[in-house]
């Protein structure tokens, strides 16, 4: 076997790990090829996410979510997308950073790529963590375009499991175009026992938007899955006693905020968005804002199965289920986690980060480039997510120097909290709602509370240059307007200018 057939058998081997619960750790020789080389082909795809429901929408080699991909910290990555969508498509990696004509927007950092076409994206992934990838063309991740990236860090502790699990919804296309209008009828989901504050914080001004009550802007889904599946026909992780789990957990639903709990234990969360925390927390549930992932930890200390579980606490949320189990349990009734989240310590910035009173500054040190960023819009009937009023193209663009310190400081003057996402940087969420964060949390999503809610980020502007756009990971909210970009600017500014 030549040099060319191993490292094409090695990335079949590395990007044939299904969309499986478990994966198998990444074998040494294929961490020790230079280059991971894939090939990832969008074509039209139909599958059965509950038995009674068919959805057809889009898939990365025949599969949702996409194959998983993994690669070691410092491993250059080279992807051959082949595009049958039978429309533009690129593909973004999130949550790394990158040169910016890899970063796959359309029309910002490449041209999209036309049906029929192929585009080869060729970067050293980073930073080490859990990633993800996704179109980012129309609402073509909805259609199912999107897919678990690890990069493995050599500093990680070892885990004796290791399950990734993508939490995904599969919409009522015909009510996501109507949420794209504001004009849906659905109802909002959100787990019983949700505290009244944040109750509130799920609900739009003017009283709307209780459970069962129309939005505009909720989308209605056909099923809720884990990893392409629900239970019970999601794979389950089989563990043993005395095991360290570890759980990487992903939200790639177009819209829903995800509160997840695994039966009978509490769960470590070490990373946010893939990134070490200072201080790891463990709470009894996670929140998972669309685009954010969590790395999540437990101890198997005796023989049984138990079930990881959506706590929305309705007919779908229960298919977004997976059983873990120890050897010969797996039809034992499984230990369920509460199906409320009243009295519920779950993962929050405030928490996870130690809020304590508001600093002043808010960062020590000097800032060149301020940001303020109010949210607004989302009227019934009105289809527009606002950025200081404005919807993208026509956003407030922030322009940064290379090396300069920025600050964006959020505020959320709709009804609805906001995930929202910058690419090509870690920043440091260092402000939620009025207090600072002891120990900022690194991200590059962050849920931006409704009805007044704040956040801010800090960050350097050391990333390669170019525009880099800063969005809601919300689909509808995306589509409808709320973007604007970070640009660089200066002397190698010969970016893609289409839409400045
Ligand atoms: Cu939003």
């Amino acid at each position: 076997m030549n040099r060319r057939e191993l490292l094409k058998l090695m990335s079949t081997t590395a990007l044939g790990v299904m969309s499986a619960a478990v994966l198998p750790p990444l074998s040494a020789r294929a961490a020790e090829q230079d280059t991971l080389e894939v090939t990832l082909t969008a074509r039209p795809y139909t599958y059965n996410p509950l038995p009674d429901v068919t959805f057809s929408g889009l898939a990365y080699n025949g599969q949702v979510p996409g194959p998983v991909i993994r690669t070691r910290a410092g491993q250059r990555f080279r992807a051959r997308f082949i595009n049958h969508t039978g429309a533009g498509s690129t593909i973004h990696w999130h949550g790394m950073i990158l040169p910016n004509d890899m970063d796959g927007v359309p029309d910002i950092t490449q041209e999209p790529v036309w049906d029929g076409g192929t585009f080869t994206y060729d970067f050293t992934p980073a930073p080490a963590g859990f990633r993800w990838y996704h179109s980012h063309a129309g609402t073509q991740s909805v259609l199912g375009l999107f897919g678990a990236f690890i990069i493995d860090d050599p500093r990680d502790e070892k885990a004796d499991v290791e399950a990734v699990l993508v939490f995904h919804d599969v919409p009522d296309m015909r009510s996501f175009a109507a949420a794209l209008k504001d004009m849906s009828d659905a109802p909002m989901a959100v787990p019983p026992g949700l505290h009244p504050h944040t109750r509130m914080s799920g609900m739009k001004m003017g009283g709307m938007g209780m459970n069962g009550m129309e939005m505009g802007d909720e989308v209605a889904y056909l099923a809720r899955c884990v990893n392409g599946a629900t239970f019970p026909h999601t794979k389950p992780v089989r563990v043993k006693v005395g095991d360290r789990v570890r759980l990487r957990i992903l939200n790639a639903s177009p819209t829903m905020t995800h509160y997840i709990a695994l039966g009978g234990h509490r769960l470590t969360v070490t990373h946010s968005d893939g990134n070490p925390m200072e201080r790891p927390v463990t709470v009894e549930a996670l929140r998972v804002g669309v685009g954010e992932r969590f790395d999540a930890w437990f101890e198997v200390t005796q023989a049984g199965a138990w079930l990881l579980e959506d706590l929305a606490g309705d007919r779908l949320s229960r298919g977004q289920a997976v059983l873990i189990h120890t050897e010969g349990m797996e039809k034992a009734p499984p230990v369920r986690p509460a199906q409320t989240l009243a009295g519920v310590e779950y993962f929050t910035y405030p928490l996870a980060g130690a809020a304590g009173p508001l600093k002043h500054p808010l960062v020590d040190g000097r800032i060149d480039v301020t940001a303020d960023l109010t949210l607004g819009g989302g009227e019934r009937g009105v289809p527009r997510w606002t950025m200081n009023g404005k919807i993208w193209p026509h956003t407030q663009k922030i322009f940064v120097k290379r090396g300069d310190r920025v600050l964006v400081r959020f505020k959320n003057q709709t009804g609805m909290d906001h995930p929202m996402h910058l690419h090509g940087h870690v920043f440091k969420l260092v402000e939620v709602n009025g207090k600072s964060l002891r120990h900022p949390l690194l991200k590059d999503t962050s849920l931006i509370s409704a009805n007044g809610g704040t956040g801010a980020w800090f960050f350097e502007a050391t990333s390669p240059p170019g525009r880099w756009v800063l969005h809601c990971h919300n689909e509808v909210h995306m589509a409808d307007g709320m973007m604007t970009e970070v640009f660089y600017e200066g002397p190698a500014a010969k970016y893609y200018l289409k839409g400045v």
